[in-house]
């Protein structure tokens, strides 16, 4: 059984934000941001490609509660959300996990990440990628 699945389930200790019938929310381990939080959906999905789209529904409307008692209560005035789907996109616990990571002015975090310019060609990329 994954960590996370043993979280939810009590094998594991967790700092418990929130818990409702489809999501779990705690305190990410890290220690590196004020408040960093995990939500993650109950019933067990690698990433936001595996899980359903009500598990996906259920844990966004969960983040959006969180952050707005972030903000409305807690002394925070933003938040950078943050998912990892897949190896190549740096997934290290394969449960699907939005992070959250509060934010106020002056709190010395750089979460945006810094890349360089590609130069790609724009068309021939939304040939490959368009849906429709
Ligand atoms: P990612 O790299 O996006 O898959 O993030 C995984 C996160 O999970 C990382 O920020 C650290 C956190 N984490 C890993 N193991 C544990 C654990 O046992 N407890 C808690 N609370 N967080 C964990």
């Amino acid at each position: 059984m994954c960590i996370f699945c043993k979280i939810i389930n009590g094998e594991l200790p967790s700092y418990k934000i929130y818990e409702d019938e489809k999501t779990y929310a705690f305190l990410d381990i890290s220690d590196d941001a004020i408040g960093h939080t995990l939500v993650i959906p109950k019933v067990h999905a690698e990433n936001i490609m595996e899980a359903s789209e009500e598990d996906l529904n259920a844990v966004m409307s969960t983040v959006r509660k969180i952050a707005k008692h972030y903000v409305d209560n807690c002394g925070f005035t933003g938040v950078n959300l943050m998912n990892a789907s897949g190896v190549s996109a740096q997934q290290s616990v394969f449960h699907l996990h939005i992070h959250i990571i509060p934010r106020v002015e002056g709190d010395g975090l750089d979460t945006w990440p810094k890349m360089d310019k590609k130069n790609a060609d724009l068309q021939a990329i939304y040939e490959k990628m368009k849906m429709m």
